[in-house]
């Protein structure tokens, strides 16, 4: 056996936190007080586990597990080599990520210290492993105690946010001089909460006398035949010799080879080696972002042979395809920012992504899987992993290669003052971005890696970097480490230096992208609630901006673990997003009703949901009408808790109306409709590789449905298109009792109505859906109908369907899918298909 997997069969003890490597003997002596567990492993795990703490992300527990981080944490796992078959190679034990401070023993022995959750312990253990039985010690902390007073005034006490914006309950400024995730000092979105633990796999490995320690496969030219290269990084582990190797690489999709390369006759001479080849695949299939074609993967393995043993490294899938960023000039004299994958210019359509829990180590597979295909249900090409989160684990990215979704990576820097000033500090930077890099480079789904965070911005805004000409408080890292690191391990990657970055400012609209926060963040609250303020926005790309809704009742009742649900409470205001202010309110009583803190719990969620889903659903199409924008990711699509907050997807995975408001702004063929100059004009927006040509109903239709002021127009949808495709004299009638639309004759196009004044305006006529025929065959397809104007039509009690809290227009036929059973209700201006069993078996 080559290698032993330590995920299971731990052992976990608290002790003072002044206990250090010294105490070692009296915390193994200790008899009892162990907590069994398993990897991923954060201490709260267990804790919860066994009823010594409550789960911090329920009602104000947060508040009562702060002293865990004033203790120290000791996992012990024994092990036994007699069945590791131990040859002329290290032996390696691999701790893929230790939260934060650890120190790890060896049978007694002191063998290292880690201080950096983001990247690895790797040590060869070969001199300290005895014959048999061995023990595994790890003393962990959270690391904040290592943190002085001096050093924090080396940064100015400067971290924003949290603490200094006000919230004095979350953040803590010693976070930036540790290398552990940020998120969970505590953020807007989640409260104080640090991690602590072994939060990936732990293996010990008997290497090879060489072997393959990293690939980097570039795809050179992506065409009908593509050309890639091979770079192998091979280690010769004899200090004072040669010896000679073959390498071959093999690429197969479903188990028929289709590329093969080999390069014989290597000599390896001690130390690394760097071998290249150059392999041809035929007929090749090539990656792309979702909407725009299909994901094929290839299964890689590459293998080494040397001095007669063969070694390979772990199998992985690859997607051929070429990524660029497009930042050349345009004609208006600014520059552009797109991303270009094959040769074709995508738009970029997602949300951020953050840790989808305070104790990550806790988040399973199923979990990312779900999100992940509800990003791509939402016709998402990509996602920006946040830089005050952590790097996901393998799963994470694996799926994103296999549903299409683009990812924008900042490097872990987020919202405050880093020591680049210190030489340590630096070189877990260089550590962390070499190591991550090289994981992630061939990932078809890696687009774009980006230097942190909001770093450039909060020194523009602040005056430290004025005060202290010398000092770059972080900005070093970006500009320097990550990017050389990403030169130096996947120059084809692009980055970038920080988001928002470029121009004589970050957020400038010459250059580069933006946070556009103006908006949902602005202190009027009627500039907050304003949907047509994002027209106004004219930058390259969009990568932050946000709208709050309420979550679910499902998440609501689980973090109010038992109690009564009171708006009043203090449990709603931890839960509520530090940056809301009344904002749900203030958008409700724009859009729909005044009083609205006179709405039962149920309308509340729905009212806010139904305003988020506006907010969000005209952004994003304001946004994808500019001709000059290449990107639109708002902030943010899953939440770390259950809150009423910016995401469109819940902690408990509930979808919420704003889910269904960006997928359909989102379609990857759709229609934008705009007033500009009196005119009405069309954008046609077609991410996918098929022209669409079909014939549409133009022009303004009364809610009533009794007047038709319409004409028939040919329209085009050209491959990979987004360009204005009808500009015709602003239709005539009455905009508080009709809407001015286009109705496509191709089901592949939905109708759309322009949006003039807020719901609260229009002269609802009576009426209610109608279902025309359900089908059901995996699941169930209702196809509803309605005479008048509908607005907010939702099939209650389901999680998955197609489409939910839509509109209808007068006469529009509409088919939702769902997966599961449902009921229909109304209320005054969202309406309700109740589709109750009794339903299902009439039909
Ligand atoms: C952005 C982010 C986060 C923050 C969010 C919402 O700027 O980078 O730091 O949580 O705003 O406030």
């Amino acid at each position: 056996m080559k290698e032993l997997a330590l995920h299971t069969g731990w052992k976990l003890h608290e002790a003072p936190l002044r206990w250090g490597v010294s105490d070692i003997g009296r915390v193994m002596a200790f008899e009892d007080g162990w907590m069994d567990c398993a990897l991923p492993c954060d201490v709260r795990m267990p804790l919860i586990e066994s009823g010594v703490i409550k789960d911090p992300v329920l009602a104000d527990y947060s508040r009562e597990c702060e002293w865990i981080s004033n203790r120290s944490w000791w996992f012990v796992r024994e092990f036994d080599i007699s069945e590791l078959d131990i040859g002329d190679g290290p032996v390696e034990l691999t701790l893929e990520s230790l939260d934060t401070w650890a120190e790890i023993f060896l049978n007694g022995s002191h063998i290292g210290t880690h201080k950096s959750a983001h990247y690895p312990f790797t040590f060869d253990i070969k001199c300290y492993l005895r014959p048999g039985k061995n023990v595994l010690c790890i003393r962990l902390t959270t690391g904040l105690e290592k943190v002085t007073e001096e050093q924090l005034a080396e940064l100015e006490w400067s971290i924003c946010h949290e603490k200094d914006a006000g919230h004095p309950e979350r953040g803590d400024h010693r976070r930036t001089w540790l290398r552990r995730p940020q998120y969970n000092a505590g953020w807007d979105f989640l409260p104080k909460a640090f991690s602590i633990g072994i939060t990936g796999g732990a293996y010990v490995r008997c290497l090879s006398v060489a072997e393959i320690r990293s690939v980097d496969l570039e795809t050179l030219e992506a065409g009908k035949d593509a050309h890639l290269r091979l770079r192998a990084e091979v280690e010769y582990f004899n200090p004072i010799g040669c010896a000679d190797a073959d390498l071959d690489i093999m690429l197969r999709m479903d188990g028929v080879l289709c590329a093969y390369a080999r390069v014989d006759d290597i000599l390896l001479t001690a130390g690394i080696n760097w071998i290249d080849l150059d392999v041809d695949v035929q007929d090749a299939k090539l990656w792309w972002p979702a909407g725009s074609g299909a994901q094929p993967l290839y299964d890689v393995e590459v293998c080494l042979e040397c001095c007669g043993s063969k070694t390979a490294y772990p199998k992985f899938q690859y997607g051929i395809r070429t990524i660029r960023l497009d930042i050349s000039r345009q004609e208006d004299g600014r520059r552009g920012f797109g991303i270009v994958v094959n040769g074709v210019k995508i738009f970029c359509k997602g949300s951020n992504w953050v840790p989808n829990d305070p104790i990550y180590a806790r988040v399973c597979d199923a979990k990312y899987e779900e999100l992940i295909r509800a990003a791509h249900d939402a016709n998402f090409n990509m996602l920006r992993i946040w830089g005050g989160g952590i790097y996901e684990r393998e799963i994470f990215y694996r799926l994103c290669d296999r549903y299409g979704i683009l990812i924008w990576h900042d490097f872990m820097l987020a919202c405050g003052a880093f020591p680049d000033h210190d030489p340590d500090f630096v070189r877990e930077m260089e550590n962390e971005a070499d190591y991550q890099t090289r994981r992630l480079r061939n990932h078809p789904s890696m687009c774009l890696w980006c230097g942190d965070n909001e770093l450039h911005r909060y020194f523009w805004y602040i005056s430290l970097l004025k005060k202290n000409p010398d000092r770059q408080f972080g900005l070093r890292i970006s500009n320097y480490v990550s990017k050389k690191a990403v030169h130096a391990n996947c120059s084809r990657i692009p980055y970038w230096n920080s988001s928002p970055f470029g121009g004589e400012f970050p957020d400038s609209e010459q250059v580069g992208d933006t946070h556009h926060w103006n908006c949902s963040m602005h202190p009027d609250m009627e500039k907050r609630i304003d949907p047509m303020a994002y027209d106004l926005i004219n930058h390259a790309f969009v990568s932050e901006y946000g709208y709050f809704g309420a979550p679910s009742r499902v998440a609501i009742e689980s973090y109010f673990d038992g109690q009564p649900v009171d708006r009043l409470s203090g449990i709603w205001d931890h839960h509520n997003n530090d940056f809301e202010k009344g904002t749900v309110y203030g958008g409700i009583v724009k859009h729909y009703m005044d009083n609205p803190q006179s709405l039962d719990l149920d309308g509340y969620i729905l009212y806010s949901g139904m305003v988020q889903s506006l907010m969000y659903g005209y952004s994003l199409e304001a946004l994808r009408f500019k001709p000059r924008c290449s990107g639109a990711l708002f902030w943010m699509f899953n939440d770390s808790w259950g809150e009423v907050g910016w995401s469109v997807v819940d902690y408990c995975l509930q979808k919420k109306p704003s889910y269904y408001g960006v997928k359909r702004a989102f379609s990857h063929r759709k229609l934008i409709l705009r007033q500009v100059d009196g005119k009405l004009v069309v954008t046609g927006c077609n991410d996918t590789p098929d022209q669409v040509d079909t014939m549409a109903e133009v022009g303004y239709i009364s809610l009533d449905g009794r007047v038709r002021d319409t004409r028939i127009v040919p329209l085009t949808l050209l491959p990979y298109s987004r360009s204005h495709i009808l500009e015709t004299d602003f239709p005539e009638g009455d905009l508080e009792r009709g809407v001015v639309a286009v109705i496509p004759e191709s089901m592949e196009i939905a109708p759309e109505r322009l949006f003039v004044c807020e719901t609260r305006c229009l002269d609802m006529p009576d009426g209610e859906p109608r279902v025309l025929c359900v089908e059901q065959d995996g699941g169930l397809h209702l196809t509803i109908t309605s005479d008048v104007f509908l607005h907010g039509v939702y099939i209650e009690g389901v999680n998955d369907c197609s489409d939910n809290y839509f509109e209808l227009l007068p006469g529009q036929v509409k088919t939702v899918s769902i997966a599961a059973r449902l009921r229909l209700m109304g209320s005054e201006f969202c309406r309700t298909l109740s589709v109750g069993e009794g339903l299902c078996s009439n039909a």
